[in-house]
């Protein structure tokens, strides 16, 4: 085993710890709500082996699914590798074959032709199936139970599109899956497939559109009427993947837009709207019609929030100096030339939350993580940008009221999964890690779930799991009931 770069991809809450276990009966402190009945799921990005590249990034590590399984005040705990087609061929070679994040151009032959993707970002439940995904490849389905892998998901072979985003949406009401692939024909297509699941599973539309530049799409929309694809100027290159550079550059002079067209229309219906220059964001809140006004609720920055992406595209800013705000951009639909209005709505973060019931609804209420303002001390090193969030906010959209759950000294804070209550009128709960620095060494941490009251942040957490570990930073999570797991299609 060769060693591994010290670089902020590789150190603090991103410490490789490639560990596949199961823990029964984590320790409890404070009592767990009994409506925390089911499964949080997380996706973690670990690497099985040291990378090819000394600048290898997080977001090329395999994917683990990792589960807290919570049944009557008992925690348990698993993680387990996604076992794609790349972590089986790096197994059975024992080191690293597969080079740069998202560039082929840079693996070992023995990698030639075979599936790149790590499954890495979200896990995905849809219809009683788990899958985790990457936005570079399919999904792959996962057993809920055992956490062993089943294999790729193409939607019995009907699945034309090569990628299926970490991002979907389920409606709320009609429980169909809205996804998209970008990329969908290859490397480079400048196509982007366009399709519904029906409450099934089964894939019931695919429709593929060319996008106005060849931007990583990481996140979309829709609303009771609209399927929303926000775009923005961070752009792939062929040639420069040719040339062994980096797949994503940040174009700071381009502007965004937005894609809008019927939710269940045809593509040709596709109106592209122009945004602001050189603005960037990885995930929107949610989007409602009102009447011909749409209004989609981003976590906007004014430039790309990875420093690799940034980078390559020769935009030289520090982290801390990156400037944002949760943004509302509202079109007005019944216009000739509909254009965006832009106001923010909130402080700047990521990694947002909203009840699954408002899914493309009006929405009175949404979670995000952001920094303290007064937390004294650098912010936790790792995660996905190399520092962690240190603050969980709670955000009323209409009126802007913000309250804010705050950490110990030096945490970091994860993207929380919500649980809703049974009790009429209770807002549900929130799960979060919380990473708790136990020393100076930026490896040496416990990692805890906190159960926080959803509509009461600010009293902090009602009860702590206690890992006893230091689990390595995860990206997305999702939180799968237990009459939902108890329907799971594989057993
Ligand atoms: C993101 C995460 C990814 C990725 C591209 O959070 C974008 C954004 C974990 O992998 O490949
Ligand atoms: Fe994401």
């Amino acid at each position: 085993m060769t060693a591994f770069p010290q670089t902020i991809h590789f150190i603090g809450t991103n410490t490789p710890r490639r560990v596949e276990m199961s823990v029964r009966d984590l320790a409890v402190e404070g009592t767990i709500p009994a409506d925390v009945e089911g499964a949080f799921f997380r996706a973690v990005p670990d690497n099985a082996h040291a990378p090819m590249f000394d600048d290898d990034i997080a977001l090329n590590a395999d994917g683990m699914i990792a589960k807290f399984d919570f049944s009557g005040g008992a925690v348990d705990f698993a993680i387990r590798y996604v076992e794609t087609e790349r972590y089986k061929l790096e197994r059975e070679a024992r080191r690293a074959l597969f080079g740069q994040y998202r560039n082929p151009f840079t693996d070992d032959p023995a990698a030639e032709g075979k599936d790149r993707t790590v499954a890495n970002t979200t896990p995905v439940w849809h219809a009683g199936r788990l899958f985790m995904t990457k936005e570079d490849g399919r999904g792959y389905e996962v057993n809920p139970h055992t956490l062993e892998t089943v294999g790729k998901w193409d939607y019995e072979g009907k699945l034309r599109s090569q990628t299926f985003t970490a991002h979907p949406r389920v409606d709320p009401v009609t429980g169909e899956l809205f996804f998209f692939g970008y990329e969908a024909g290859g490397l480079c297509d400048p196509n982007v497939a366009y399709c519904i699941a029906d409450a099934q599973g089964n894939l019931v539309k695919e429709q593929w559109f060319e996008q106005p530049y060849l931007s990583t799409i990481h996140d979309f929309v829709i609303t009771e009427n609209y399927a929303i694809f926000p775009i923005f100027p961070t752009l792939a290159d062929l040639d420069r993947l040719r040339a062994g550079g980096a797949h994503w550059a940040h174009h700071q002079d381009k502007p965004s837009y937005i894609g809008i067209m019927p939710r269940y229309g045809d593509v040709s219906e596709m109106k592209w709207i122009e945004g602001p220059v050189g603005v960037s964001c990885f995930h929107e809140v949610n989007a409602y019609d009102d009447g011909d006004l749409v209004h989609i609720d981003l976590c906007l920055t004014d430039t790309n929030a990875f420093a690799f992406m940034r980078e390559a595209g020769g935009i030289h800013r520090d982290q801390r100096e990156i400037q944002g705000a949760l943004t509302r951009w509202t079109i007005d639909m019944g216009k000739d030339a509909p254009a965006i209005e832009e106001r923010p709505i909130g402080p700047p973060g990521d990694l947002c939350r909203l009840a699954d019931a408002d899914q493309g609804r009006p929405y009175n209420r949404a979670w995000y993580l952001s920094m303290n303002p007064q937390a004294k001390g650098p912010p936790m090193l790792g995660g996905p940008v190399g520092a962690n969030f240190n603050a969980l906010l709670r955000i009323e959209p209409g009126n802007g009221r913000v309250t804010m759950m705050e950490l110990p000294p030096g945490a970091g804070i994860s993207e929380p999964a919500h649980v809703p209550s049974s009790e009429a009128g209770h807002g549900g709960w929130l799960l979060t890690v919380v990473d708790v620095p136990n020393s100076p060494n930026p490896a040496d941490y416990s990692s805890e779930v906190w159960i926080v009251e959803a509509d009461a942040v600010e009293n902090g957490p009602v009860a702590k799991v206690k890992t006893g570990l230091a689990l390595r930073s995860q990206v997305h999570g999702t939180w799968v009931s237990r009459e939902r797991l108890d329907g799971s299609r594989v057993k």
